[in-house]
């Protein structure tokens, strides 16, 4: 057994992390502008105003990842690049762009994944209210429909937000990402359902626009590892993963509240009865909207935590790391099966296709004097992460693709860019692409799909 033979491969990307021109074209601000522009609020102030540069350099890009054997790519479109003020006037260089972009890939034969909306949030519409106006739903809708008419003729895939549990939970709950605030549940419960509001509008359109439209949708969580594979352990793991944490600023960071309205058609009993207070008038009645038929549920996972039964309220505890447990650049810690129970209890649950949507790691990359980029440590973590995906699908996991984090080395985030996730090493001051031995690697894994893993 191994993966199945249409089995999507890809790599992923998204527009602030590395298209730079943040001033070119008609584009509008967004709030992650604002905020890398805020002294203190990113590594070193970096910005994405230049990033990769991929807004001019677009075609070496997509020449480079079709030479590295990738043929599904992953990337985002940026609101404020379409619609400089949110709503209305179509910004026509910002939609040429991406006409562009789609065109290449399709030249190269690789298939676009078009992510609606990836952090960049038009600072004209924050300046509306932003996720808190009741009309931000329907402003997300538009969006959707010019992108759903300009592109579907030649894009399928489309996946609806990316992460909601960071751009809602970290950018207005724990307010360390942009717009950087900090609010409480009472405001920030209502913005949340008024993003799964967004994503039922437009996965609905989508479907009634575009012709074979299969549409997605990416959250993210780390896993949770039962600490055996005694039934109690794993019961442990499984309510854990699932519960809604009881504090005002952390609550987002959880996977049912973002995925059981969109999947199952019902927000969680247990979050509804801490957060329940805090909906929105009217909330049952938009259940039905925000549950549409998705044709894959995806999920972004990089690590996981180890939890085991324990004689408590909760039922389950975590187990702490043992000391000198490995870490990736980025502090995160290696946890390979997370690929295996993250897959394997949603899959459980939302019962459909299933995508790891990010999946990669951040190492301190540096050019050899033989001038090659060499990081056995990013094909070792992505090879045991894989093998555990690899398992879940032998267990019964419809797995049906995986998208490495990142194509290219870019912004991240409030990181600026002392992370490198990327198969290709970016020299920012030159803008020179080198291919590191990873790509190579996981050429040959797509080549044998997933067999020599
Ligand atoms: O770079 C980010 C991406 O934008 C969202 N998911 C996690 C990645 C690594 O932090």
């Amino acid at each position: 057994m191994s993966f199945r033979k249409d089995f999507i491969w890809g790599a992923a990307t998204s527009s602030y992390q590395i298209e730079g021109a943040a001033q070119e074209d008609g584009r509008g601000e967004s709030v992650w502008d604002r905020f890398a522009h805020t002294p203190g609020k990113v590594f070193m102030d970096h910005t994405g105003d230049v990033a990769c540069d991929h807004y001019h350099r677009y075609r070496e890009d997509v020449a480079l990842m079709a030479g590295m054997g990738i043929r599904n790519y992953r990337f985002s479109i940026a609101w404020p690049r379409l619609l400089p003020e949110g709503t209305g006037a179509a910004n026509e260089k910002g939609l040429d762009f991406y006409d562009r972009l789609i065109d290449e890939l399709l030249a190269h034969g690789i298939r676009p994944f078009a992510t609606l909306f990836h952090w960049d949030y038009p600072c004209a519409l924050q300046a509306r209210g932003g996720w808190e106006n009741p009309d931000s739903p329907k402003w997300f809708l538009d969006y959707a429909e010019l992108i759903a008419k300009r592109y579907g003729d030649r894009v399928k895939d489309f996946i609806t937000f990316n992460e909601p549990q960071c751009f809602i939970g970290m950018g207005y709950a724990f307010g360390v990402q942009a717009p950087g605030v900090r609010l409480p549940p009472s405001t920030v419960v209502p913005m949340a359902h008024n993003v799964l509001l967004a994503h039922g509008l437009s996965a609905r359109m989508l479907h009634e626009t575009v012709h074979g439209a299969r549409v997605g949708y990416a959250p993210c969580a780390d896993a949770c590892i039962p600490a055996s594979e005694s039934p109690a352990d794993v019961e442990a793991a499984r309510r854990c993963y699932f519960e809604v944490p009881d504090d005002p600023q952390l609550w987002a960071r959880n996977v049912s509240w973002w995925s059981d309205p969109a999947m199952l058609g019902h927000y969680p009993e247990q979050g509804l009865s801490l957060y329940g207070q805090y909906l929105p008038r009217g909330w049952e009645g938009d259940l039905a909207v925000i549950h549409q038929p998705l044709e894959f549920y995806a999920q972004n996972i990089y690590s996981g935590h180890v939890v085991r039964a324990a004689d408590n309220a909760r039922g389950w505890e975590q187990v702490p790391p043992p000391p000198g447990a490995p870490k990736t650049a980025i502090q995160w810690t290696i946890a390979p099966d997370a690929l295996y129970w993250g897959p394997r209890f949603l899959y459980e649950r939302y019962k459909t296709p299933f995508f790891i949507t990010e999946n990669g790691m951040s190492c301190h990359d540096a050019v050899s004097l033989d001038g090659k980029v060499h990081d056995p440590n990013r094909v070792d973590y992505m090879r045991r992460y894989l093998r555990a995906y690899k398992r879940a699908a032998e267990d019964g996991v419809d797995a049906a693709g995986y998208f490495v984090w990142s194509l290219m080395d870019n912004f991240e985030w409030g990181q600026g860019y002392n992370e490198r996730f990327g198969l290709i090493y970016v020299d920012y001051a030159t803008q020179k692409r080198t291919v590191k031995d990873s790509a190579e690697w996981y050429r040959s894994v797509i080549e044998s799909n997933g067999e020599n893993l």
